[in-house]
């Protein structure tokens, strides 16, 4: 959320920045701006809405240094005056998080004299660094004094009239990296925003504050009373420019529908042909540490938190272990009962969700030290804080909605699963076999599920000028169902809820009649036919049913009486809810094309939650 770039360098970085933030447009939305050091001095452009709006202001601007911003507001309404960058006395700045005490500052610096143009927390950071230059003319010393007063989370960047040629950065809690390019430093929020210039980059670690000019790079910690010098390494990014270019699609969620089945492929590689799963899957130290657990605690946010709710239904059939699945946000504020024996596995898309990592935090702090990330990129916050961990290699998710993330990461739990189900020698080898054979031809099922556009989309035009619609299913496909009702409502803008089906009679079938469509998702399971009786309480409400059924179901279809039945391909096992999800990926990317909604980027919603 809220995306930064940030460039010192030799020639004109306006096209730089600009670029940059096309990339960074997916973690918010709502304005963007730059400030640079040119002939005139300082200038600033802002504009409400999207990256395109300031490219227009932008015209005939050129300079060696700048910084750069896209918006997804917390603290005032989006708004141009609103929108960073925010400047005092000839300093301008950018920032991504939230700071605590800026009301507190606020009042401060209101005594002092200071005046507050936004309604944003960020211009407290310009007003304490103009204060402190006052004291300190030093801009990096300057910006690590007012670091050391800031509590909440920040990464920022900094320029100042009064130094040109220098950019001063510094994170705490979000996300920052630097890139080391032929013709100077540059920082940003993520790596695909500086591939355009290089692909040699350094992670910043919380608490450290760059010092960035064409020719030199210094990294300092922000506390102490001197900010001791650190070295950081350089690493080449092995993310490719082509995995964020859209090609031949017309959103990247609809991209990264289709991506699922390399995606899958991809992040099953390592099971290839292997007849057994290792331990060693999750990192080197994972035998030892994975068989202490005598339970499992998932902690997550949103779409993730559903597959660790699958993962429950795996994970205590298959192994044996018993599981809890938290929402983030809420366990690191309860107070819990910690088991140091405990797994806890935090699941993040980008690694740098704020409640996730909080969550992982607060239980390492309370004495869990079994710790597994399951993310998406590698050298995310959660991963290295983390004892164990397993990449999925969706590759770059750039849609909000996530799609692909949510189908690797239900992979890489199903391998935990099968892990510690060997660990505690309740995998035979005849049904581990088996299920790497399951795993090793998802991707051909997955496949074969998106050839089913064309009826999903038939359907979507039935249902896309409804107001609400109800998901149900039942066992390990109730999360597939939340997550459906998830999907739709942050796409399409309907109002959607889901339900265990057996639940219905307790309330939800209150709600059904004639305009509320129920989607239903019912694999050939054990609960199919206690699934059969729920339909026909909801058929006898008059409600219109949309069945997603598979091989073997004997669900018959009656359009003209308002039954629509869809049988998956294959009916696949334990493994069935990666299967069931993407059909109802497609039912929202197409609903939410007939509404004519802004897909990669509902309202009010951005990516990489890295904000409370
Ligand atoms: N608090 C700042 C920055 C918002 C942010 O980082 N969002 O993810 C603002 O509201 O402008």
């Amino acid at each position: 959320m809220c995306g930064i770039v940030a460039a010192a360098a030799t020639d004109n970085v306006v096209p730089v920045l600009i670029e940059g933030l096309k990339k960074l447009e997916y973690r918010g939305y709502d304005s963007a701006g730059l400030a640079v050091l040119g002939a005139e001095g300082l200038e600033r452009r802002r504009a409400l809405g999207r990256v395109a709006e300031l490219c227009a202001r932008c015209e005939g601007l050129a300079a060696s240094t700048g910084i750069a911003h896209t918006r997804w507001a917390t603290h005032g309404a989006p708004a141009e005056h609103n929108a960073h960058p925010h400047i005092s006395a000839g300093l301008a700045v950018v920032h991504n998080g939230i700071i605590e005490n800026y009301e507190a500052l606020k009042a401060e610096l209101l005594a002092q004299g200071y005046q507050f143009s936004s309604e944003t927390d960020t211009e407290t950071i310009a007003h304490l660094i103009a204060a402190s230059l006052k004291i300190q003319p030093d801009l990096a010393e300057a910006v690590r004094l007012t670091c050391q007063r800031l509590k909440g989370a920040y990464a920022i960047a900094v320029v100042a009239e009064a130094q040109p040629g220098r950019v001063v950065v510094a994170r705490e809690g979000s996300p920052l990296l630097l890139g080391v390019g032929e013709r100077g430093y540059y920082a940003a929020s993520d790596t695909s925003a500086l591939l355009q210039v290089t692909r040699q980059v350094i992670y910043l670690e919380n608490g450290d504050l760059a010092d960035l000019r064409p020719d030199s790079l210094v990294i300092r910690r922000i506390q102490g009373e001197a900010g001791e010098a650190v070295s950081r390494p350089v690493v080449l990014s092995q993310l490719s420019a082509d995995a964020v270019e859209l090609g031949q699609y017309r959103h990247y969620m609809q991209k990264e529908i289709f991506e699922q089945p390399e995606a899958l492929a991809n992040t099953l590689e390592m099971v290839g042909g292997a007849k057994s799963v290792q331990p060693g899957l999750f990192g080197a130290e994972a035998a030892r540490l994975l068989d202490q657990a005598d339970s499992v605690l998932i902690l997550a946010c949103g779409t993730s938190s559903h597959a660790g709710m699958v993962a429950r239904y795996w994970i205590e059939s298959i192994a044996g272990l018993p599981v809890t699945v938290e929402i983030a946000s809420e366990y690191r504020y309860r107070e819990s009962v910690p088991n140091p024996r405990q797994l806890v596995v935090a699941i993040s898309q980008s690694g740098e969700t704020a409640d996730t990592q909080a969550a992982l935090r607060h239980a390492r702090d309370q004495g869990q030290p079994l710790t597994l990330a399951i993310c998406n990129v590698a050298e995310s916050a959660i991963v290295r804080e983390s004892a164990l961990r397993f990449i999925t290699r969706a590759g770059p998710e750039i849609g909000v909605a996530s799609t692909k993330a949510f189908t690797t990461q239900l992979a890489a739990l199903f391998l935990l699963t099968l892990v510690l189900a060997k660990l505690r020698g309740r995998l035979s080898e005849a049904d581990e076999a088996a299920h790497l054979q399951a795993m090793r031809h998802l991707p051909v099922a997955v496949q074969k599920v998106l050839a089913l556009e064309p009826e999903i989309a038939a359907w979507a035009r039935r249902f896309a000028n409804k107001q609400h619609a109800l998901f149900l299913g039942r066992g390990r496909h109730y999360p597939i169902a939340l997550e459906g009702a998830l999907k739709l409502k942050e796409i399409s803008y309907i109002h959607a809820e889901a339900y265990p089906a057996g639940e219905l009679k307790h309330g939800p079938l209150a709600l059904v009649d004639r305009e509320m469509p129920v989607i239903a998702v019912a694999p050939n399971d054990h609960l199919l036919e206690k699934l059969k009786s729920n339909l026909q309480e909801v058929r006898a409400r008059g409600g219109e049913l949309f069945v997603f059924a598979d091989q073997g179901c004997q669900l018959p279809a009656d359009d003209a009486d308002g039954v629509h039945v869809l049988a998956l391909p294959e009916h696949y096992g334990p493994l069935s809810p990666i299967l069931h999800v993407v059909p109802l990926q497609l039912l929202s990317y197409h609903a939410a094309l007939i509404k004519g909604t802004d897909v990669d980027k509902p309202r009010n919603l951005a990516k990489s939650v890295t904000v409370e």
